[in-house]
């Protein structure tokens, strides 16, 4: 790769054995306008996906993939998804033409002989996935997946979660429908364990769309170590979750790296995340400075623009207030293992039990900093709801608010009525199911400022998580759930006022019949694939938004 260009060097000694890769300018992000799931019913795929026969799908995109790999290389690629030694992982076959692929698919998954162990143990059972470049035009760019046959097809594109067939489309696509039908859980979720003052550590969950600073708080670094509160990392994006033998749910995190966002991630904002990134990374769409560093926006708090002479993501030496120097969706890709708050339960085969749920998005008014739902079917209520403001990472559009089910509508491979079903059966399965809590790190005040200061101090939210699951935190009824009251949040040596607090728990009336009723209107879509309990949830809102002054 680096004698055809394909892989350029990075400084070696300051990131060993690490590489920068330059993807094709009009092949940067995952594409969901292109990705398809493919069943004989179009219902079972849902509103939320789009849709193509199987038969249809293998006769137009089957043509593309005639010839489409000649004179390049094919590599195949097994690799395993879980833990090695579970009987829950998964094995994936992927075949591709793009050695970039198969570097980052090395550090993003078990790779090898692992994959082939677990091959031979499960009887030869695995999921195949045909992936090629083909010649990269989005007019013949397909990400399919077949969830009956359990089959993926990605052509066109050899980009993150398109290519790289382990994460968004096995683990998720074709996972949550393996889930549906046979009783567990595929989420797009973080996995943290939050350890207190006596060692004691307690799992939770978390989904958050896209640039909610997920990865942020899987790996946060407490501002309250000297007091004994410190954040395990399990995962940063997926967890496959079943019920064990305590009636609590179970939590594996499938990948064996992470696949990052660029961007803002520094010594401030991430340093687990610098740490994970300072060897054996690839770097994908970033800057490089003259001295063969990394650089993105954001890398140093510091530094607005990147040293003279610095090569932008498209290869150009970067002219200073002329757009990106790394483009907005860039990525390192870097090994789980390189983490200093990985969990050292990450491979226990049965996995870590989860006790809280934590749903969240970008809101700049309406969802208050944080609060509890009432039950499981009130959290699965909350969790359906969810809806995030667009950045200009994910869409190019900024501040529209996009409806995001349990950050699962580019990745529930099924009809997400039925999935709501799902978790609602799941929950009558749970004699201990996790608490379910919602959380907005980003309101804002009337001068568009922040009102909280999100990253290590996320911590305080997640103590009062854990005092409400020990029945030791206080809250108050409100018409969304519980929310804390006055003193319940430890927010000592934060420096907010009276004024800020109160604004970062405060429910608006208006906001929430508007909110009520953009829901409303997002449910509906469903027909009759949308439980009644999700019905009758909507129509409690309403009614305690009426009583609400
Ligand atoms: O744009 C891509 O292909 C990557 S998307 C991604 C990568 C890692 C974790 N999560 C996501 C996501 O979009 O949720
Ligand atoms: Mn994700």
């Amino acid at each position: 790769m680096l004698r055809d260009g394909s892989f350029i060097s990075i400084n070696e000694k300051a990131y060993p054995n690490s590489y920068l890769h330059r993807s094709n300018p009009n092949d940067v992000a995952r594409t969901e306008g292109l990705t398809y799931i493919c069943t004989t019913r179009r219902e079972d795929a849902g509103p939320n996906n789009n849709w193509m026969d199987p038969t249809e799908a293998k006769e137009r995109v089957g043509k593309l993939f005639d010839g489409c790999m000649q004179g390049r290389t094919m590599y195949v690629i097994p690799y395993l998804m879980g833990v090695p030694g579970s009987p829950h992982a998964k094995v994936g076959i992927e075949v591709t033409d793009s050695p970039y692929v198969v570097a980052n698919m090395r550090i993003m998954t078990r790779m090898g002989a692992v994959a082939m162990d677990a091959l031979k143990a499960n009887g030869g059972e695995f999921i195949p996935g045909l992936h090629s470049i083909g010649d990269l035009d989005p007019k013949r760019r397909f990400i399919l997946h077949f969830p009956e046959e359990q089959l993926i097809w990605s052509i066109g594109s050899g980009y993150g979660g398109n290519a790289l067939l382990g994460k968004k489309c096995l683990s998720l696509r074709l996972a949550s429908w393996m889930g549906w039908k046979d009783g567990w859980m595929a989420e797009h979720m973080l996995i943290l364990g939050l350890q207190d003052p006596d060692g004691n550590v307690t799992y939770m969950g978390g989904a958050f769309p896209s640039a909610c600073g997920k990865t942020n708080l899987a790996m946060l670094v407490s501002p309250l170590a000297d007091q004994g509160w410190k954040v395990w990392t399990v995962g940063d994006d997926i967890a496959w979750m079943r019920i064990g033998e305590d009636g609590r749910l179970w939590a594996v995190n499938p990948e064996n790296g992470f696949f990052g966002v660029a961007p803002g991630t520094n010594v401030e904002t991430n340093p687990n995340a610098i740490a994970s990134l300072s060897r054996n990374s690839i770097f994908t769409n970033v800057a490089r400075t003259p001295d063969g560093l990394p650089w993105w926006e954001g890398i140093d708090p510091k530094q607005k623009t990147p040293p003279a002479g610095t090569i932008d993501w498209l290869g150009r030496t970067y002219e200073p207030g002329k757009g990106h120097a790394a483009h907005p969706n860039s990525r390192f890709t870097s090994p789980a293992s390189q983490c200093p708050s990985i969990s050292p339960h990450r491979e226990d085969p049965q996995g870590v039990p989860i006790d809280a749920f934590i749903f969240g998005g970008r809101r700049a008014r309406v969802a208050p900093l944080v609060y509890q739902a009432f039950n499981w079917q009130h959290g699965v209520f909350v969790g359906a709801g969810m809806g995030s403001e667009t950045t200009a990472a994910a869409t190019g559009t900024v501040g529209v608010t996009r409806r995001d089910p349990m950050a699962m509508l580019p990745f529930c491979g099924y009809n997400m009525g039925d999935y709501f079903g799902h978790w609602l059966n799941m929950g009558k399965k749970l004699t201990n199911p996790p608490a379910i809590f919602h959380v907005n790190w980003f309101r804002k005040d009337a001068d568009g400022k922040f009102l909280w200061p999100g990253f290590g101090q996320n911590i305080r939210v997640l103590m009062w998580m854990l005092g409400r699951i020990r029945g030791t935190a206080e809250a108050r009824e409100s018409a969304v759930g519980y929310i804390p009251t006055a003193d319940a949040i430890d927010l000592d040596g934060l420096g907010l006022s009276p004024e800020t607090v109160e604004q970062l728990f405060a429910l608006d009336k208006h906001d929430w019949e508007h909110e009520w009723a953009s829901q409303g209107e997002f449910f509906q879509q469903f027909g009759d694939h949308l439980p009644a309990a999700m019905t009758e949830e909507h129509n409690a809102l309403k009614s305690r938004i009426s009583d609400m002054k």
